[in-house]
């Protein structure tokens, strides 16, 4: 299906014209920055058409949408993606060709979006390209960060976060739409009047600062089927005429207030993962996109609905995690104020139309705000939580009279706090977790109480991949090959790829599969030469640990079983070895210090292993710079091993374990997070599985009774790879690791002895990577487990997911689009 805009000869004159009228240029003179916005021009041209078609044919249709609301949308580059979405990649590439154009180098030119931090974000991304392949209307609701993810560089083997001005050069993906702002309001008071007409009170919001909220469109194609469906995100701008307010009116100082407030709160995205950041801007983001997003909500449907009581049935917004859940009391609000409803009436709508889903357990993730805070900043939100709270209350203690144990566990405002996943879960229709495990863990540990109470909520949504970023994309021989074997069906219904399993002993394709990962191995190789000034042997195996840096994910279990792979080599030169690559990409938070000195040791580490000529070359260890969505394709596409090591019950699901198995990299990892359900789907015979159990862990913690210091003190090998930490071995500054040495002992400076069980799971995992290295070594056997992780992959395609969350939470319809006649000329 070529779209006709991409015949050939049309595409280049309209690059060479855009290049033109642009630039004033030749098409010969043109930089490749400047052919980068000119084709993607061209491409958002076709696109526009179909955007349009596709807003026409929901207007006719109705369907139900879903506003999927996030903080984050890590999307990775949009040219490539949308060519191939549009069907059109391989006519572009070769209209390119004739134009002495490479693609590849085309779309390296491509800012990465990185509206994101990790997984929840490229969660969110992976989603959204789903919801337009399965016909479903939905929006992306979100903030136009001018500062995405910070890039990373790494100077002296330190983490240095430098500034991603990815809308520098202008970004062409993207439109923006004045018409559709909205008004935001913060801090003020609230004035109650009677009302004499009605006889209710009504509550007005005075003396607050205002933001204007002006969206910004980027579309997001589906896959071959003519759907275009938009990213919503929000920038801020000053309210340009003031005076409706006679405060306002000629006040200098606000006007200047306003001017910051604005440029402040979409400035720069929080770069935390699973860490809740307490700082008033961080309050006023979320406020900020929730209101601009559910006025906009409620506008469109009201264009052509006037029964707002019914707006569930056309509208459900979907929170990930708690960062929006101030959407609950938002849309209360205007419920209320604005379209007039009662109590009753506004909480019926709401709790129809608001869904929310769980990522993480982890204690420090958890938003909390002051109420200080809270009620300052939004008085008039605030004042509708705590109405909901003192519903919830008497709620609560009509079903355990006289337990006030229940009221302190549960309450939505308490000890000062606005709990905001008690919210979420008090107004939500549904509370999802993001693996079958986690989701058992939120009902039977950390939301027990709730769902006790409330278990007709609860349910699971095991996350997914979108196979056309992740294959079709990334690894573009494997997609062909594939193909070859099975049809194109596998795109748009990963299942299909099972089909692949009839090849499992078949030597001609295990062969092809492996020459494949052979050449992506060396495309991956070249990557980190030309960024990493590494040489890294094709041949060895690569062992990849890719996720953003946290303690609970293990880098640091990682890298000690280097260094305890490099003593046995040294100690045993003659010792059988296959060469091993660790490969490693992460990002820590900028204040994470322990995090941050983690990457300093395995650069210590890198170096002195890579350098150290009497093990011949056996390791080598890469870290590669400034971790990303672009940088990944290439990474998954060229990896042996998937190192998917946290602690059990730590990992809510992992989705980066997803894309390793879809490119044929067994899973070496815990039985945590989605990895339980690879296992699952793949066997046990092609996993390597180690490590304690979820049960086993969350046991010790309510228990007690783990003691690192007793296999420090009984296993000298573990000894002496924590001694190396402190005697120079891999800094001459001793005290370098020293904290990262004592979090692991019953030190006097450590309060929680190896919290993650590093140690405890340290020779389970050793031997687990003994299992790895004899499985490698039988080429034909290991080749069969890879082929299976890829035939074995069908259920973590997002495509499956969304589907779950159509049929049992979002009801949305599914709506077909035509091309018309006018994109046809
Ligand atoms: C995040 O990426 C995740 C959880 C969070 O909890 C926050 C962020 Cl930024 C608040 C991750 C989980 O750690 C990961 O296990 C999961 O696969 C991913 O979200 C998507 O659900």
């Amino acid at each position: 299906m070529i779209d006709k805009q991409f015949d050939k000869e049309t595409f280049k004159k309209s690059v060479k014209d855009n290049v033109k009228f642009l630039y004033r240029r030749k098409l010969e003179e043109a930089t490749q920055e400047q052919l980068f916005q000119a084709v993607s021009y061209t491409v958002k041209d076709v696109i526009i058409d179909n955007w349009l078609d596709t807003q026409n044919a929901y207007e006719e249709q109705d369907p139900k949408i879903v506003y999927y609301m996030s903080m984050e949308f890590l999307m990775g580059r949009a040219l490539g993606n949308n060519l191939l979405n549009l069907g059109a990649y391989g006519e572009v590439k070769e209209a390119l060709e004739e134009l002495g154009i490479d693609i590849n180098a085309l779309e390296d030119q491509e800012p990465d979006p990185a509206l994101g931090n990790g997984g929840l974000g490229r969660l969110a991304a992976c989603f959204l390209d789903s919801l337009a392949t399965l016909g479903y209307s939905a929006y992306g609701c979100g903030i136009r960060y001018r500062y995405g993810m910070f890039k990373q560089e790494i100077r002296d083997g330190y983490q240095v976060e430098v500034p991603d001005a990815w809308l520098e050069e202008g970004y062409p993906f993207e439109l923006r739409r004045p018409e559709y702002a909205k008004e935001v309001h913060f801090g003020g008071y609230v004035r109650v009047e009677y009302d004499q007409a009605t006889g209710q009170n009504k509550f007005i919001h005075e003396g607050y600062q205002a933001v204007k909220a002006i969206p910004y469109d980027m579309p997001i194609v589906g896959y071959e089927n003519n759907i275009v469906n938009t990213l919503r995100i929000w920038d801020a701008a000053a309210i340009e005429e003031f005076g409706f307010d006679s405060f306002d009116k000629g006040d200098y100082k606000k006007a200047v207030e306003q001017e910051n407030l604005a440029k402040d709160i979409v400035n720069v995205l929080y770069p935390n993962d699973n860490k809740m950041s307490g700082k008033e801007l961080r309050l006023k983001q979320q406020y900020f996109f929730v209101s601009a997003s559910i006025q906009a909500a409620i506008e469109k449907y009201k264009k052509t609905h006037n029964d707002i009581k019914k707006l569930h049935e056309k509208v459900v917004f979907q929170m990930n995690d708690t960062h929006p859940t101030m959407a609950v009391a938002e849309l209360m609000r205007l419920l209320m104020d604005q379209e007039g409803l009662g109590w009753d009436d506004a909480w019926a709508v709401t709790t129809k139309c608001v869904a929310y889903t769980n990522h993480t357990i982890m204690a420090e993730a958890l938003e909390k705000w002051p109420i200080e805070l809270f009620s300052r900043l939004l008085p008039r939100v605030y004042q509708i939580i705590e109405e909901i709270n003192r519903r919830f209350i008497i709620e609560v203690q009509n079903r355990y009279p006289g337990n006030y144990e229940k009221i302190k566990k549960m309450a939505i405002i308490y000890d000062g706090q606005v709990k905001m996943a008690h919210l979420a879960i008090v107004a939500g229709f549904s509370v999802n977790g993001v693996a079958r495990l986690h989701t058992e863990i939120l009902k039977n540990q950390e939301l027990k109480d709730f769902y006790e109470m409330m278990p007709e909520k609860f349910n699971n949504k095991t996350n997914g991949i979108t196979q056309r970023r992740f294959l079709l994309h990334g690894n573009q021989n494997l997609a062909a090959w594939i193909t070859d074997h099975i049809g194109p069906d596998w795109i748009t219904d990963l299942s299909q790829i099972s089909k692949l399993k009839v090849y499992a002993d078949d030597e001609k394709a295990l062969q092809e599969f492996m020459n494949i990962k052979f050449q992506n191995k060396q495309r991956l190789a070249k990557y980190i030469l030309e960024h990493n000034g590494v040489e890294v042997d094709p041949h060895s195996i690569f062992d990849v640990q890719v996720k953003r840096l946290h303690e609970y994910k293990r880098q640091l279990l990682n890298i000690l079983h280097v260094i305890y792979l490099y003593n046995q080599i040294k100690l045993h030169p003659e010792m059988e070895f296959y060469p091993r690559t660790f490969i490693f990409g992460a990002k820590a938070s900028a204040a994470y210090e322990r995090a941050k000195k983690i990457i300093k040791l395995i650069n210590c580490v890198a170096d002195v292993v890579n350098n150290d000529p009497s093990i011949g070359g056996k390791i080598k260890v890469v870290f590669i710079e400034n971790y990303r969505v672009s940088n990944a394709e290439l990474i998954f596409a060229a990896a042996d091993v998937s190192e998917q090591i946290s602690t059990a019950s730590k990992e809510a699901s992992g989705t980066g374990n997803m894309k390793f198995m879809l490119n044929g990299a067994p899973t070496l990892g815990t039985m945590d997070g989605a990895n339980v359900e690879i296992v699952e789907e793949v066997g046990q015979e092609n996993a390597f599985i180690f490590g304690m159990s979820a049960d086993q862990i969350i046991n010790y913690e309510n228990h007690g009774g783990y003691d690192p210091d007793f296999i420090y003190n009984t296993d000298a090998e573990i000894r002496q790879v924590l001694m190396q930490l402190i005697n120079g071995t891999f800094s001459s500054d001793t005290e370098l690791f020293r904290d990262i040495y004592d979090s692991l002992l019953n030190t006097k400076n450590c309060s929680r002895a190896d919290q993650y069980f590093i140690l405890g799971d340290f020779r389970s995992y050793a031997e687990a990577q003994k299992r790895v290295e004899s499985a490698y070594k039988d080429e034909k056997k290991w080749a069969k487990m890879a082929l299976l992780n890829t035939a074995c992959s069908g259920k973590f395609s997002s495509d499956r997911t969304i589907q779950e969350y159509v049929d049992d939470i979002w009801h949305l319809d599914k709506v077909t689009v035509t091309k018309s006649e006018a994109a046809e000329k």
